[in-house]
């Protein structure tokens, strides 16, 4: 990995070999990859370093996930502020995973850049924030954070390059994100990647208990709210472009838990005349928006251009909020016709 050279590896050892309190902070609503990323990142230093290592979650993470953070050193920072501030001061080296930029850490932000401490960014999103972090790895034709973090930590002395050596929760966790962030391999699969996943599966990582856990464990009510809302609220406009719109009320009568519309917006994307997918759900007084396109369309572009937002090329999201970009929620709809239909005619118009 491109990222990782024997001097910024020598200047991480010289770091760890210098700290007693470390910090791990990740993007809000922590996914497989924040949460996964952070807690093999935990494992490994305890285990190898005996450092004393917090994960700092910003805010909850989804159920699916449990198993992971299950009697993990974990602190959510939306239950306990005060803590998660006080955790921060009081660390001497900190590290941001699966976050290029220090305001998609939510309500830390503010202590993060207080901090005088060491700041080390092990990550996979494009434009990493400059001036704020001592030491970055960060690739983006990789899978996920996990899969950064991954050869990162082989490359250190404690395993020399043999992934047998991490610990169990350690390969569990990295596995796990490297799962939920490729769309169980469905997306973002480089060759590394796979040579990751065979390590892990030769050092006895269990993937089956890992898929059971993740996509197997469902409430029903999920499960039907999904059918529902792609049975009554999906639209697809004459462009190609398919949205659907989880406004509060009806997230509240479809008994949708937090994190628990993860992946419905994947789902649209089947459907042969699809281009892009829009999922808008209101969360805080706005609309947060997920994007993904089928290869040719950029669901990046169309997050930077109307949506403010922006992420991976065919995995992006932001916002849409009100009065700033629409009068009223109810105006979402002919929001998102109007800025698709004249997207894809851009689109096209560029094209060859
Ligand atoms: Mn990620």
């Amino acid at each position: 990995m491109r990222c990782i050279t024997p001097a910024k590896t020598l200047e991480l050892e010289r770091l760890l070999d210098s700290t007693g309190t470390v910090s791990v902070v990740v993007h809000t609503h922590p996914d497989g990859d924040a949460a996964g990323s952070g807690l093999a990142l935990c494992s490994f230093l305890s285990h190898f370093r005996a450092l004393d290592c917090r994960l700092i979650l910003p805010d909850a993470t989804p159920s699916s996930l449990d198993f992971l953070t299950a009697g993990a050193p974990v602190l959510d920072a939306s239950v306990r502020p005060d803590e998660a501030r006080r955790r921060i001061e009081a660390s001497d080296l900190l590290f941001l995973l699966d976050l290029s930029r220090l305001d998609r850490s939510g309500a830390l932000e503010e202590s993060l850049r207080r901090s005088p401490a060491p700041k080390v960014l092990i990550d996979h999103h494009p434009g990493p924030e400059e001036g704020i972090f001592s030491l970055a790895f960060s690739e983006t034709e990789c899978s996920s954070t996990c899969e950064v973090l991954f050869y990162l930590l082989l490359s250190l002395k404690d395993c020399d390059g043999d992934a047998g050596k991490l610990p169990q929760a350690c390969r569990e966790a990295l596995l796990t994100g490297l799962t939920t962030d490729t769309n169980n391999f469905a997306n973002s699969v480089f060759p590394d990647t796979l040579r990751m996943v065979s390590a892990l599966l030769e050092a006895g990582t269990d993937r089956d208990a890992i898929l059971e856990q993740l996509y197997r464990k469902d409430r029903e009510e999920r499960v039907r709210a999904f059918a529902w809302l792609i049975s009554e609220r999906l639209f697809i406009t004459p462009e190609g472009v398919a949205c659907i719109i989880v406004d509060a009320a009806t997230r509240d009568r479809l008994d949708l838990r937090d994190g628990e519309t993860e992946g419905l917006v994947n789902i649209p994307l089947q459907i042969d005349r699809v281009k892009l997918s829009l999922l808008l759900r209101e969360e805080e007084g706005q609309f947060r928006v997920s994007a993904r396109s089928k290869r040719g369309w950029s669901a990046r572009k169309l997050a930077q251009d109307s949506f403010n937002g922006g992420g991976h090329e065919m995995a992006a999201g932001g916002k849409l909020r009100w009065p700033e970009d629409i009068a009223s929620p109810a105006e979402a709809e002919s929001y998102v016709r109007r800025v698709t239909a004249r997207f894809l005619h851009e689109a096209d118009a560029g094209q060859p």
